[in-house]
């Protein structure tokens, strides 16, 4: 729509301009003025419509360097923080229980490339809560983009609604943004299905959970809650920065009034968190502190908080994500600790200080860790080795082990294995300790948009893990999802929770309520068996000529995509020998860009190899990835697979072809010999981001820690 249109439907809304003020995160920088009839709508052109600083320190300027409507645009510099960004108040444009439609547009300045998302915050300090309402991977070629998704305000009695923009990673990145409109959407009011409630089908297997915030006790969300779930957990409100912004002001009352209203309800209530590397105040922990001061003020913050909500929670997550991604020796967990500003300020014992002080403070609540990805079997090893030092060295406080519970988060996609979900809770078993999930989640479509086949594939993902968590019920407490409907959630883009933006349920919820009819009724959707080819024998030459050995050996076509876009694809053939695989790969269609830092973002082939095909959902020592762009730069996962490798590449037009050799290291090759194998073909775009995937067999994307995907080569012919 053109500017001049957008601004004779929608009132020009005049703001001051308050551009360099300092706030913080939750703070209201001043009262907006200026009503829109039906909505708001700003385009730049005179002033900053009352956009401010999310954090207070990012430098936003009206700036003619670029716009995507008229002469103007926002410019937005100097962000350190992945929630930093422009902001507007919105709330005098909304009415309580209706959809809008949110939308602007933005360029990258840059890095290169990072993502960028929309969302939307409802209330303030500890009443807050955040969801995502769009998000996009954004390179500087991209030009101006289009963010868009709709919202339903069920609750804006916190007189205190924002959108703004933010980036999903920590990339300090520069962009303008133009053009934003809020409006009402006209959709069907809520009407409540009458389903078996959820908590009802889970009575004495667990407790069945979902999340709160302050604003949320009332209204069709709320009844929503009651009839499914029966215990809570706050989004953000009992998160260390919101229950102590500052030194010594402890805030409970917002979050008192929540917990007594739900508990006359009936729900139980789960605290999260004591201590996290997020959402906690600077001066906790700043760069520089003293250890004694930084145990002081953890200590004082757990043993106040858990004292205050004793005998109102049942459970806390007294330590929240303090464990690495894929830690390298997952067996010493004290090197697999984050650097966080706890760990930095205290050392390795810190974790051991807040356990410690949470139980002293509440000696009947279950004192759980809590983090993600632990279906990752490295990470898993890690948190299991530091809960097993810390019991089996604290095996009586107040007459029990200190640590009493392992929260799994549960933030997955479609395609996680549920065998690494199960050998993860199998392991946490082991300890003697209980299990939870505390985070349920999985991702599906994009752009707040599941087609029925992604609905029906998430609602196996669902099964699957539910049929999973019935089975060891015995040792878990507590299934918690991260959210009530796909719209609020802090993933809403990706719909991944149980009931949709009108609070319809999903197939996900069926799934979740009946898992095995479930999957009994969706079976077709299940992973079909792995494709077969086979090796001929024989010793190629390393040199990027296609030589006649290589005439008539079984070739493979590696064109299925997995990104929403067509791009580059190819052949695959293998021969092998008794020291060597090797396997010949001409990609077509491909950009030839390798601008990128990460090499997989670079028009580049990959080979998943499996010797012993064991098929497992983690690597195993004998499990490798080589990956060759087309200027024969090679990179390994895991790096040790290097030795021995050999590759030659040549280029014509947009065609590469790579020749490779890869040792077999683990196993004696025979004829008839079996062995895990796929390739991939990345495929970049012109401006260096990737924009194509394409897989011969494993349409998990997952072959990069998950073996159980790939084809089958049978080594023939010797
Ligand atoms: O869902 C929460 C979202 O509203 C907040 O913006 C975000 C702030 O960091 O925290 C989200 O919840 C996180 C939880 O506290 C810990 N595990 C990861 C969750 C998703 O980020």
């Amino acid at each position: 729509m053109k500017k001049s249109t957008l601004c004779a439907i929608v009132l020009t809304v005049l703001f001051s301009a308050c551009a360099g003020q300092k706030v913080v995160k939750q703070e209201p920088v001043q009262e907006p003025v200026g009503v829109a009839e039906s909505g708001y709508a700003q385009s730049f052109e005179t002033d900053n419509g009352g956009f401010f600083p999310r954090g207070g320190e990012e430098l936003l300027t009206l700036s003619t360097e670029s716009a995507h409507s008229g002469n103007y645009s926002l410019k937005v510099e100097n962000r350190s923080k992945a929630w930093h960004g422009p902001s507007v108040r919105i709330e005098q444009y909304l009415e309580q229980g209706k959809e809008y439609t949110l939308s602007l547009w933005v360029k990258l300045i840059s890095p290169n490339a990072s993502q960028l998302q929309l969302s939307t915050q409802v209330g303030e300090g500890n009443a807050a809560s955040y969801s995502n309402i769009a998000r996009a991977d954004i390179s500087t070629a991209s030009g101006w983009l289009q963010l868009a998704g709709t919202y339903r305000y069920d609750n804006t009695s916190s007189g205190y609604i924002t959108v703004y923009v933010e980036s999903s990673t920590d990339a300090p990145a520069s962009f303008y943004i133009d053009d934003v409109q809020v409006s009402e959407l006209i959709s069907a009011p809520l009407v409540l299905e009458d389903l078996p409630p959820l908590k009802a089908r889970y009575e004495g297997t667990f407790l069945i959970g979902n999340v709160i915030a302050p604003t949320g006790t009332s209204g069709q969300r709320f009844e929503l809650l009651k009839k499914h779930f029966n215990i809570l957990t706050a989004e953000n409100a009992m998160k260390p920065s919101s229950l102590q912004h500052d030194k010594g002001v402890f805030t409970f009352e917002d979050v008192d009034k929540m917990i007594d209203t739900v508990r006359a309800e009936g729900f139980k209530v789960h605290g999260h968190t004591l201590a996290w590397h997020q959402q906690s105040s600077e001066w906790m922990n700043y760069d520089g502190i003293s250890r004694d001061e930084a145990i002081d003020n953890l200590v004082t913050h757990a043993k106040t908080v858990a004292g205050h909500f004793s005998g109102k929670v049942i459970s806390w997550d007294v330590l929240n994500e303090a464990i690495v991604d894929n830690p390298q020796h997952p067996t010493d967990w004290k090197a697999s600790l984050r650097q966080s500003p706890w760990y930095k300020a205290i050392g390795p014992d810190y974790v051991e200080i807040v356990f410690k002080a949470a139980r002293e403070a509440d000696p009947e609540a279950m004192l759980y860790y809590n983090d993600y990805n632990l279906d990752n079997q490295n990470k898993s090893l890690a948190v299991y080795s530091m809960v097993k030092d810390i019991n089996e060295r604290n095996p009586q406080v107040n007459g029990r082990p200190l640590i009493d519970g392992i929260g799994m988060q549960g933030h997955y996609v479609t395609n996680t294995n549920p065998t690494n979900v199960r050998l993860s809770i199998e392991r946490f078993i082991s300890l003697g300790v209980e299990v939870s999930i505390t985070e349920l989640d999985i991702q599906a479509g994009s752009n707040s948009q599941l087609t029925e086949k992604q609905a029906l594939q998430q609602g196996i993902a669902y099964a699957n893990l539910f049929k999973i968590f019935k089975e060891y019920a015995q040792h878990i407490g507590r299934v918690t999802l991260w959210g009530l409907e796909d719209s609020s959630s802090w993933r809403a883009a990706t719909n991944p929770l149980l009931f949709d933006k009108d609070l319809h349920a999903k197939p996900a919820f069926y799934a979740a309520s009946d898992p095995e009819r479930f999957i009994a009724q969706n079976e077709a959707l299940l992973p079909q068996d792995a494709k077969r080819v086979d090796a001929r024998y024989g010793t190629p030459t390393i040199d990027g000529a296609v030589e006649s050995l290589w005439n008539g050996v079984p070739s493979v076509n590696v064109d299925q995509q997995l990104m929403a876009w067509q791009g580059a694809t190819g052949t695959a053939q293998a021969l092998w020998d008794d020291s060597n695989l090797y396997v010949l790969i001409t990609v077509t269609g491909a950009e030839l860009n390798k601008a990128n830092t990460n090499a997989y973002e670079q028009d580049s082939v990959e080979i998943f190899v499996d010797e012993n095909n064991h098929k497992t959902s983690f690597y195993e020592e004998d499990d490798g990835q080589f990956r060759v762009n087309f200027a024969n730069e090679a990179t390994f996962n895991p790096a040790s697979v290097a030795g021995g490798f050999v590759s030659a590449a040549t280029v014509s037009g947009k065609s590469y072809t790579v020749e490779i050799k890869i040792p077999f290291k683990h196993i004696q090759p025979a004829d008839g010999t079996e062995i895990g194998y796929d390739i991939q073909i990345n495929g970049a775009s012109a401006s260096g981001i990737r924009q194509s995937v394409a897989i011969w067999n494993d349409l998990t994307g997952n072959g990069y820690q998950d073996t159980s995907g790939y084809g089958i080569l049978t080594l023939t012919a010797k």
